[in-house]
């Protein structure tokens, strides 16, 4: 076994975080009150939901309070001043859905010029780099929309804006429907990611084949989640041969069988998997990096060495620049 402390402290790049899950209760309290925006609880209660569209709803909800430029970097900032604490983040690639944040009236330029002053900030204060993916969420955004959020981040192109993701629910926007936009970002030299057969759906709704849909139609680069490919042995082998990385995330308030996520992730490694561990919507699911970590070694018993592989396999997965990885690894 190895000591909690040194899971917490051992750097760690994370590849799977939603700044919208990030935010910490208080500071959407906060600020709802600041702009009038009624929430359904108090802070302390806040992060609670019958299932995972209820959650993916309070997900779009407290997107809401940020508003201004200075909202967008205090968001990168509070959660690199967490993550630093908890587990000793050193690079962090967060999503952002820009359609979350329009109904506030501020424009994609201006949010990624809030989130680019806060990775500045984090910088200085915390050492931590950090880069932007401009994510399209499946559920609430047809083929079409998504093609026009790709447009938007190619006009408006930021050097810190790095790739495309796909996030929301898998069973609802299937990954074929979005090739239009993967090809417009791959064309205009964006990298792309997919959130793939997640856990919350069963391998019906979100099977396995998804990870060949998202290999050969939307040619991702690296893969997120992926728990349900265990399902089949083919899928299993053909992504082991393609090496992508993968960006499970340790720990989900959504699903209440614990060892779930540890156990998954310990069959993706042992199948021979390029698997970095992440957090995904910390805030909102109650977890850090360190806890991640903790909770993760805690059920499988792994040694410093696996610690040591996924403090690796994140620098390697990441979207750096070679130069950029060689002064993390
Ligand atoms: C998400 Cl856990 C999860 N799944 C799908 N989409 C998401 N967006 C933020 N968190
Ligand atoms: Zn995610």
């Amino acid at each position: 076994a190895v000591a909690d402390d040194y899971l917490r402290r051992i750097p760690k790049a994370e590849l799977h975080c939603h700044i919208a899950g990030t935010l910490r209760a208080t500071t959407v309290a906060e600020l709802a009150k600041k702009y009038g925006l009624p929430l359904p609880r108090p802070a302390e209660q806040l992060y609670q939901w019958p299932n995972f569209d209820g959650f993916l709803e309070i997900l779009r909800l407290s997107a809401l309070v940020l508003r201004t430029r200075e909202d967008f970097s205090r968001a990168v900032y509070e959660y690199c001043e967490d993550a630093s604490r908890d587990g000793n983040l050193r690079h962090v690639e967060f999503f952002f859905n820009p359609d979350y944040f329009y109904p506030n009236g501020i424009d994609y330029p201006s949010m990624v010029a809030g989130m680019a002053d806060g990775v500045e900030r984090v910088g200085r204060d915390f050492g931590i780099s950090a880069r932007l993916i401009c994510c399209i969420d499946r559920s609430i955004n047809s083929p079409a929309k998504a093609v026009e959020i790709v447009e938007t981040a190619l006009a408006h192109r930021h050097e810190l804006v790095i790739g495309i993701g796909l996030d929301g629910n898998e069973s609802v926007g299937p990954p074929a429907i979005f090739a239009e936009a993967y090809a417009l970002a791959r064309k205009g030299g964006l990298r792309c990611t997919a959130h793939c057969c997640e856990d919350y759906l069963t391998p019906l709704e979100a099977p396995p084949t998804n990870y060949l849909i998202c290999r050969d139609v939307l040619r991702c680069d690296r893969i997120d989640h992926g728990y349900n490919m265990l399902a089949s042995d083919y899928v299993m082998a053909e992504a082991r041969k393609d090496g992508l990385y993968f960006t499970p995330c340790a720990w989900t308030s959504l699903l209440h069988n614990r060892p779930h996520r540890p156990q998954r992730i310990r069959r993706m490694v042992e199948a021979g998997l390029n698997v970095t561990i992440n957090t995904d919507d910390p805030a909102m699911f109650g977890t850090n990096l360190g806890h991640g970590f903790t909770t993760l070694f805690d059920t499988i018993g792994w040694g410093p060495d696996k610690a040591r592989m996924f403090s690796l396999n994140s620098v390697e997965g990441s979207w750096l620049d070679e130069s950029d990885k060689a002064r993390l690894r």
